[in-house]
């Protein structure tokens, strides 16, 4: 399989609030380490292209793109100090959103929505790259590729048009399913499979029929983003029909997962979309160390088979995947499964 990397990612290496605590974010550097340690020898690795902006401001607000690229200068500049911009304080109920502050402080809680994401001087050229290597995969799949791997990081998922939060700056899954539909797909399916809601897909495209959006994922009652992700969200105005979630109670195994993605891919065929994006985030893992599902190493091949089996060109976009050690093997077996498929 083509698989799109980079070594920029390593320029983001960002902190997080955990249990009271600041620690070096679980969304680490290792983590594309572990895979491609996994995916070296039977695979292609490619560079990126460089990334087309306008596709990305298709997709995200330009005042949040603004900022996104110079936050960690203008947090320098107005003496702050420590490793890490990050928000202590958001616009929420009660309070003005509509009113851009002008502060860095204000800014940042302005743009984002959880305190789990911070931004480092490095922050902006790794989330344009791992931007990138979405648009590249999607690329690949135009250019004719029943199938392309983005190695993505930082995630995607999480990010709106307008906040980073859960890891994500930037949403790759939305600017890969983006750079099909203006490559000539007339309807684009993103099936995400990682643990949480990808509150950040959904939202983007909540109100359009040209992307389907299904995700698999933890119940938000109970596991982040919380606030986004319930079955009764199906869409707004054009896009009634195009969002579908399947919200799972702690504990889920491969049996109750995949019945679940496979109502997620009949979905995919009825609505006739013409490709596939999967947010492929693996910390579905049971060794994951902060997620709550039961799922083993060789489920990831049967879930590959599964995702080959809808019969569409497809992008997969890597999200989250939290146990380094296990990581590389998990999404090696997604690949193999997908593959032997479309092999025979
Ligand atoms: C990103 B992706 C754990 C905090 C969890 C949010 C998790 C973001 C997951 N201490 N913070 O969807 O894998
Ligand atoms: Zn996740």
């Amino acid at each position: 399989m083509l698989v799109f990397a980079s070594s920029d990612h390593r320029q983001h290496h960002a902190l997080e609030v955990d249990g009271g605590r600041l620690i070096p974010s679980w969304e680490c550097p290792e983590r594309i380490d572990s895979i491609e340690a996994a995916l070296v020898g039977p695979h292609a690795f490619r560079p990126p292209a460089p990334l087309d902006h306008a596709l990305v401001a298709s997709i995200h607000d330009a005042g949040y793109l603004e900022f996104l690229a110079s936050v960690w200068n203008r947090w320098v500049a107005a003496g702050e100090q420590g490793e890490a911009a990050m928000a202590l304080c958001w616009p929420t109920r009660g309070m003005d959103q509509e009113r851009v502050p002008t502060s860095v402080r204000g800014q940042l809680g302005f743009y984002s929505f959880a305190v789990d994401c911070s931004v480092t001087p490095g922050t902006w050229a790794a989330v344009c790259t791992s931007a990138a290597l979405a648009q590249s995969a999607a690329d690949a799949v135009v250019e004719g590729e029943r199938v392309a791997f983005a190695l993505c990081r930082p995630p995607g998922h999480h990010a709106t048009s307008s906040q980073f939060g859960g890891y994500c700056y930037l949403n790759n899954a939305a600017v890969a399913a983006q750079r099909l539909l203006d490559h000539g797909r007339t309807r684009v399916a993103i099936v995400d499979v990682d643990y949480h809601h990808g509150n950040g897909t959904q939202d983007i495209f909540y109100r359009r029929d040209d992307v389907l959006y299904c995700s698999v994922h933890a119940d938000p009652t109970h596991h982040f983003p919380y606030y986004l992700g319930h079955a009764d969200e199906r869409g707004d105005g054009e896009g009634v029909g195009f969002n579908h979630n399947e919200p799972m109670p702690l504990d889920t195994g491969f049996a109750d997962w995949s019945a679940a993605l496979d109502r997620c891919l009949e979905r995919v065929v009825a609505t006739g979309c013409e490709a596939l994006v999967v947010s492929l985030g693996v910390d579905t893992f049971e060794g994951d160390p902060i997620s709550h599902f039961r799922l083993a190493g060789s489920d990831f091949v049967a879930m590959g088979r599964r995702l080959a089996a809808a019969e569409l060109p497809t992008v997969f976009v890597m999200e989250g995947g939290y146990a380094v050690g296990d990581l590389g093997r998990n999404v090696a077996n997604v690949l193999d499964g997908f593959e032997a498929v479309t092999t025979g």
